[in-house]
């Protein structure tokens, strides 16, 4: 028996005795090792904790092969891309979410909070791109069905807590859950998805240090944004680079006559054509499509392209077609 140990920390014990799933019993021992005081007295009972989430981890997986009848969450994409915030519990994911939409999740110093995926939109200059916050990952937790989310998104935002002493162990995991996901290949540090690797909480001064034990082992060097979701440090410069990440460019167009239409711009991936932009505006546009008249950004006069020219982020352009009457 440890004595000294805080209030909370035996409310949660008492909170664990009814807990039925292995879920629910990892994340109240996770809740325990948070708030158990990390020194030589405690040593042990830290460990115990470990394996026991540990077994009841193995025990989740399997139990997760034939548990089946649960609804599976999707989120249907919107606006310019589609960019799922991941990462090892309680770094932060909610809070940016809310920082930088207008949805409203949960958030507290606990983890697991988050229990389904929750979409917000974020305005990136005159472009919207839907951010969705996830649980956390975690093996033996995290269902298939955010495997499926993360796969089929656009691009992932990994945040990580780099106030996290911890955040070896929670990078090690968070590995295993991608290898799991079929995310990322064994071994190497080869992604199937793109992925932009943010470290939260840089109000706290501590993340410096936090950062290098994070890049002596990782290659994240030049990869890592440092931000803080909470005091919105470096938001501007996230904008840009999901903007980058997503590999997108931003299209004007105008009506032969008209004034240009400069609110709405179609977005579209990089190095499309004009041909690929006639596309999606209007599948006949395809057939009838002539030539463009094309302003580039800042350039007071029009050049002249045909089908196959390769568009840029800004361009304006005047989509010339034949009349099909
Ligand atoms: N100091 C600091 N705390 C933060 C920041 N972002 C989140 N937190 C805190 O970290 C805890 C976990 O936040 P939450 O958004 O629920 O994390 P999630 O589990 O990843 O969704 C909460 O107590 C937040 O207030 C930050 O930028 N700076
Ligand atoms: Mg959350």
């Amino acid at each position: 028996m440890v004595a000294n140990l805080p209030p909370d920390y035996h409310a949660k014990e008492a909170e664990l005795k009814d807990a039925k799933t292995p879920e629910e019993k990892i994340a109240i021992l996770l809740e325990m090792m948070a708030i158990m005081p990390k020194h030589k007295g405690t040593e042990k009972l830290q460990k115990e904790l470990k394996s026991k989430i540990a077994r009841l981890k193995k025990e989740a997986t399997e139990k997760k092969v034939i548990s089946r009848g649960s609804p599976i969450p999707t989120i249907e994409r919107e606006g310019a891309g589609q960019v799922i915030i991941a990462g090892p519990p309680n770094t932060g994911k909610s809070t940016l979410l809310a920082s930088i939409t207008k949805a409203k999740p949960d958030i507290a110093d606990y983890p697991f909070t988050t229990k389904i995926p929750q979409p917000g939109m974020f305005q990136y200059q005159d472009i919207q791109i839907q951010m969705v916050d996830t649980p956390a990952l975690s093996s033996g937790i995290s269902e298939n069905w955010l495997g499926d989310l993360l796969r089929k998104s656009d691009m992932i935002l990994m945040l990580l807590d780099l106030t996290d002493d911890d955040i070896l162990d929670k990078m090690d995991e968070t590995m295993n859950v991608l290898e799991q996901f079929k995310i990322k290949q064994q071994n190497t540090w080869e992604f199937t998805k793109k992925i932009l690797w943010v470290g939260n909480k840089i109000d706290i001064p501590m993340w410096k240090d936090i950062k290098n034990i994070l890049c002596e082992l990782y290659p994240l060097d030049k990869d890592l944004l440092t931000i803080s979701a909470q005091h919105l440090l470096n938001i501007d410069t996230l904008g840009e680079l999901i903007f980058k990440t997503l590999d997108i460019i931003r299209v004007y167009t105008k009506i032969p006559g008209k004034p240009p239409e400069m609110k709405n711009p179609y977005t579209i991936s990089a190095r499309s054509t004009l041909e690929d932009l006639a596309k999606s505006i209007h599948k006949d546009l395809v057939k009838t499509f002539k030539y463009a008249r094309l302003w580039k950004q800042g350039k007071g006069n029009p050049i002249i392209a045909g089908r196959e020219y390769i568009l840029e982020d800004k361009d304006l352009v005047e989509i010339h077609a034949e009349d099909m009457k």
